[in-house]
């Protein structure tokens, strides 16, 4: 990774803004199902088009593995984007969705950007030089205990389809201070901010969290999924500050 890495995914993902921004809350936006039944936007196509033609401009020899166009292959560098994270808040107008840009690099990611520009931040990080957002440095919580923990949860329809269903998180959420449902990056970038302690995801894809990922473990956090492998493509993944990891995956982690 070098400094033009990060300064590329972080013009990508302004790149990636304006097409997104633009649609955003418009009344002629076009969305589809896909065969999953999520949503895709013409601006989840459109985003990610322009950042595919970018990187082949800027880096021909790398990957590119996205959300809506698939993977052009095995490479030593992959770059991992979801032109829309939280699409479905952009379809019905919640501010709290994001372009998301990794680079990896021999199976590690090196570079993350996480860009909410209807939320006015932008998140990133580099491997071994801190986690940021809008150019102030971030670190996770200092939280010990779960009774004073801030936990973070996306879509309970997910975690009722999981085995054991809901009753694991509803026992973590008694054990924690407080809980609520942000979802998607929101509730990665406020555990890497200190604002939450702990963040559940019952089903994701690699794009969904490998910025996401970078930006929590740079910023002094633990990102695995529930089985507690620091890996990106288990399916579901649980962010920390680190301290709780362990308390968390005892009971909701998968054995
Ligand atoms: C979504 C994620 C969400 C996850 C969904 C989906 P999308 O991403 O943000 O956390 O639960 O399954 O993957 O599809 O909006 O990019």
């Amino acid at each position: 990774m070098s400094d033009d890495d990060l300064t590329l995914a972080l013009e990508l993902a302004a790149a990636a803004d304006e097409v997104t921004l633009r649609r955003f809350r418009a009344h002629d936006l076009a969305v589809e199902r896909k065969p999953d039944l999520t949503h895709v936007t013409e601006a989840d196509r459109a985003a990610e088009a322009l950042l595919r033609d970018r990187l082949a401009a800027a880096r021909p020899a790398d990957a590119v593995c996205g959300e809506e166009f698939g993977d052009t292959g095995p490479a030593r560098r992959r770059w991992i984007i979801d032109p829309i994270d939280g699409t479905a808040n952009y379809v019905r107008g919640v501010p709290v969705w994001a372009t998301l840009v990794a680079l990896e690099e021999d199976g590690e990611v090196s570079v993350g950007v996480v860009s909410a520009p209807a939320l006015g931040h932008t998140w990133w990080a580099a491997r071994g030089r801190g986690a940021f957002c809008d150019g102030r440095r971030i670190r996770t919580s200092a939280v010990t205990d779960l009774a004073d923990a801030h936990l973070g949860y996306a879509e309970l329809g997910a975690w009722g389809r999981r085995p054991g269903g809901v009753d694991g998180l509803l026992r973590l959420a008694g054990r924690c201070w407080r809980s609520r449902g942000f979802g998607d990056f929101w509730q990665h970038m406020l555990v890497a901010e200190g604002a939450l302690d702990v963040a559940l995801e019952p089903m994701i894809a690699v794009w969904d969290v490998a910025a996401v990922a970078v930006v929590v473990t740079e910023a002094g956090g633990r990102f695995t999924d529930l089985a507690g492998e620091a890996r990106l493509d288990g399916g579901d993944a649980i962010s920390s500050n680190g301290h709780l990891h362990q308390a968390v995956l005892e009971i909701v982690g998968r054995r």
